[in-house]
């Protein structure tokens, strides 16, 4: 079957690129990095025998033919750009696996009706501008003026950033495919949580991917006086922010199924002496039910009013995205079961916490999902971790279920 230690070389070579003093590797849309990896990618898809060819948004798409060159595409891959120190697993995974079912395909000399083809998505994680899925975004035909304006933390636009790597903002249509040319897309992915591991499995079916809404929020209160400024005449941003942190927390937490995250955080003026007049943080928030997503946003505001009437503070709120929640289909998942079967692999079936291209892709072809058990359930770490013999099981997976969709 497939060729698992190629697979983890390869998972291994890859994450050296963009690899930090933690351990961890940052790879960022159109930077330095990313182009390198993006090169060493390709010369594993050459190694396969696919043709290789890079998008208008940038990303890099290997494509092996079938009997059939205008059969609707399957596609397959994910993401090979990082979090700021992530892991060598999150996206690496299902680029690598995709190149190694059509490696061992061309190997086994096995013909197929439909053209394959993997991804290696640009900027699934939104680490660098601050919205996320990029690639697939441009694939779908879903990126906006406005999002070539968002701009990284030295204040470069996504377009100047493009253009430094070559690429042409004005041209990003040419990235769309029409959803007649494609059959499905299937993505392995690593599960980045704990519930494989704790039924002891290797990989499991996805059934959805839960919701995604990023927010900006920004608490404008006074600056003042650290010394002069009585305790009960001030406006200060930062406590009314840590007390709307407190309320995200514990309005996710009654739900038993909703995440919430602040994961940026920050303070102005930002004086030792002087009272914050501003903080700017980010809300991250998911549920599987669009519904109950919308119920917790609704609490947390009602809360967050509060606050700003008791503290005198007032906000000011930008939506960085809003992504529906996504079901796998149901073909695919049975897909799935069946190459578990026909391997002899326990079958288990899991929503998704973690977003993934396949939420973009859903909107032009049905989507199916794979998992592996991640060790301790860490990602978006340096200590993100997952065995051969699980990366193996995955893949095998992959490889009989691009088969069965791609063979007639
Ligand atoms: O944020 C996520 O869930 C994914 O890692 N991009
Ligand atoms: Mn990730
Ligand atoms: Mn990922
Ligand atoms: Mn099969």
């Amino acid at each position: 079957m497939i060729n698992k230690e190629r697979v983890y070389q390869r998972l291994q070579e890859l994450g050296k690129i963009g690899l930090r003093e933690s351990g961890g590797v940052t790879r960022h849309a159109f930077t330095a990095e990313h182009r390198t990896s993006k090169d060493l990618v390709a010369e594993y898809m050459r190694q396969a025998g696919l043709s290789v060819r890079e998008d208008a948004v940038g990303n890099l798409i290997g494509r092996r033919e079938g009997r059939d060159p205008h059969a609707p595409v399957v596609l397959t891959g994910s993401h090979i750009d990082t979090v700021c120190d992530g892991g060598i697993f999150d996206g690496g995974l299902g680029i690598i696996g995709g190149i190694e079912v059509l490696q061992t395909l061309k190997e086994q000399g096995i013909e197929t009706q439909h053209p394959i083809e993997v991804y290696a998505f640009n900027d699934e994680e939104g680490s660098r501008f601050s919205f996320s899925m990029f690639g697939s975004r441009g694939v779908i035909g879903d990126l906006s003026p406005k999002d070539l304006e968002m701009k990284d933390k030295a204040g470069m636009t996504v377009a100047q950033a493009m253009s430094e790597q070559g690429f042409d903002s004005v041209k990003i249509q040419e990235a769309i495919r029409a959803k007649e040319e494609l059959k499905a897309f299937v993505e392995l992915h690593i599960e980045q949580g704990k519930v494989l591991e704790r039924n002891d499995l290797s990989v499991g079916i996805v059934t959805g991917i839960v919701n995604e809404l990023w927010m900006k929020i920004v608490v404008n209160g006074e600056a003042g006086h650290a010394g002069a400024t009585p305790m009960n005449l001030r406006q200060d941003a930062l406590v009314a922010a840590a007390e709307m942190v407190q309320v995200i927390e514990s309005e996710a937490k009654k739900t038993g199924s909703t995440v919430a995250t602040v994961g940026r955080f920050n303070v102005f003026p930002g004086g030792i002496n002087i009272i914050p007049g501003r903080v700017e943080f980010t809300l991250d928030l998911r549920d599987i039910s669009q519904e109950v997503s919308d119920q917790v946003e609704a609490a947390i505001f009602k809360e967050i009013e509060r606050i700003c009437q008791e503290r005198g503070v007032q906000i000011e709120t930008e939506i960085l995205q809003r992504i529906p929640p996504t079901p796998c289909s149901q073909e695919f998942q049975l897909a799935a079961k069946k190459a578990c079967q026909e391997i002899g692999l326990k079958y288990f079936c899991l929503p998704s916490g973690a977003g993934h291209d396949a939420m973009q892709m859903v909107n032009i072809c049905p989507i199916g999902m794979i998992f592996i058990r991640s060790k301790d359930g860490i990602s978006h770490n340096p200590a993100e971790w997952s065995s051969m013999e699980d990366c193996a099981d995955g893949v095998n997976v992959l490889y009989h279920v691009l088969l069965d969709t791609a063979v007639r």
